[in-house]
């Protein structure tokens, strides 16, 4: 029985494909998942296989071809076919606009089969496992005949989606080698350990590591820290590098701002909000100070005092903890010498301090070792 192998709907508003390459020839003995042609869109290259096996006995392509979906591909000779499977197959919608319930129970009709290498599954299936880098052969399948169905391949998604957060870590015995305490983490624990972790897939992070002499500065905020410290105001390291930075993302815009969520652009912030990360007995949390460019340290010192202060008494407000364009983590009051802090996404970069110390900085006009506050 001849089937009619057409250009499946290809989704995303696909109307036209040309056709790079035509891999089968009149005569050929294909069998299934063989690549019929090759096609180019605007977007992608994607391979067409077949979805049975036969001896062609037509093309009706050429490279170069420009196709619609339905359009006839081959003619092919499939043993055992019965003229119902001969017609042509509805188009199949690869839009993955509404996922199904994760657990959504197969249909009764149909077992649900272990994965499999060689599943059988639509064009239209492969191609979106394609795009999303999933591997067929470890999706269950529910469809007639052990067929992979788009809805298992949704039902996938969704679970892949929804563990996608947690760390896989097998069950383990601890107590097998000794005393054990379990403690629940607290929400904002979870979600600290959920967003970095995101971060940390989705974000390439390069680090750079370097030292600043702020021998100056420091001479200046002891002098600022006994003026001020009558009035209440605590004057420490960190606001004289919010104000740095504030000025340093008004040389470097592409610093102080996001990627649309196409990827294909950046948006430039005209304001300067600074997230600050704040340890606290609950967990780590970075509450925003705005318009930091705006501000002289002192009402810097102050707002700093003010936001950790109702961080570590849980007072802050959730519109406090929005709109940070960059990130600084300080380490300066607790130690050590270098760390790598993790960008907090749609943020794209992060100023990680460590604890200043005063070192032996050569001057090579003295040909000296002098004393120099060092920050790393
Ligand atoms: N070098 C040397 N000394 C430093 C310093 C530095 N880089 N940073 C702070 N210090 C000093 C301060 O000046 C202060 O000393 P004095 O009282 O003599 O002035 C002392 O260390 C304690 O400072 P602090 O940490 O209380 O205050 P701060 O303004 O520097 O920081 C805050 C405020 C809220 C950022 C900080 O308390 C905090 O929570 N840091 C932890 C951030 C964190 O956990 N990040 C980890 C996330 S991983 O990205």
């Amino acid at each position: 029985m001849i089937k009619v192998i057409k250009l499946p709907d290809l989704g995303e508003g696909i109307e036209d494909v040309d056709i790079s390459e035509v891999q089968v020839s009149a005569g050929d003995t294909i069998a299934v998942d063989d690549i019929l042609i090759i096609l180019e869109s605007e977007k992608a290259t994607m391979e067409i296989p077949s979805e049975y096996a036969g001896t062609v006995k037509a093309v009706h392509v050429t490279a170069g071809d420009t196709l619609k979906p339905g359009s006839p591909i081959i003619d092919l000779d499939v043993e055992g076919l019965s003229e119902a499977e001969a017609e042509p197959e509805p188009s199949v919608d690869t839009t993955p606009t509404e996922l199904p319930a994760r657990s959504a129970p197969p249909t009764p009709t149909h077992t649900v089969l272990p994965p499999s290498t060689s599943a059988h599954a639509s064009p239209g299936v492969r191609r979106l496992a394609r795009e999303l880098d999933i591997d067929l052969s470890l999706v269950p399948r529910t469809g007639p005949k052990g067929r992979l169905t788009k809805d298992d391949l949704l039902n996938y998604i969704k679970d892949r989606l929804s563990k996608g957060g947690q760390p896989t870590q097998p069950e383990i015995d601890f107590s097998a080698w000794g005393p054990v305490e379990e403690i629940p983490l607290n929400k904002i624990r979870r979600l600290t350990g959920e967003r970095m972790q995101a971060a940390w897939q989705t974000v390439p992070h390069v680090t750079q590591f370097d030292r600043a002499d702020i021998t100056e500065l420091e001479a200046l905020r002891q002098s600022m820290k006994t003026t001020w410290a009558e009035s209440g105001v605590r004057i420490t390291l960190l606001p004289f590098l919010m104000k740095a930075v504030a000025l340093l993302l008004k040389d470097y815009p592409d610093v102080n701002s996001s990627l649309t969520s196409t990827g294909k652009a950046l948006i430039l912030k005209k304001y300067i909000h600074l997230g600050i990360a704040v340890d606290t007995p609950e967990g780590l949390m970075v509450p925003v100070i705005r318009d930091v460019d705006q501000k002289d340290v002192v009402q810097l010192s102050r707002e700093l005092m003010d936001v950790s202060e109702r961080a570590r008494s849980k007072k802050l407000k959730p519109d406090e903890f929005q709109g940070a364009t960059f990130t600084i983590s300080s380490l300066g009051g607790i130690g050590g010498t270098w760390f790598s802090p993790i960008v907090n996404p749609p943020q794209v970069a992060i100023l990680g301090v460590s604890r200043a110390s005063v070192q032996p900085v050569w001057d090579s006009k003295k040909a000296a070792f002098i004393p120099r506050t060092i920050l790393p």
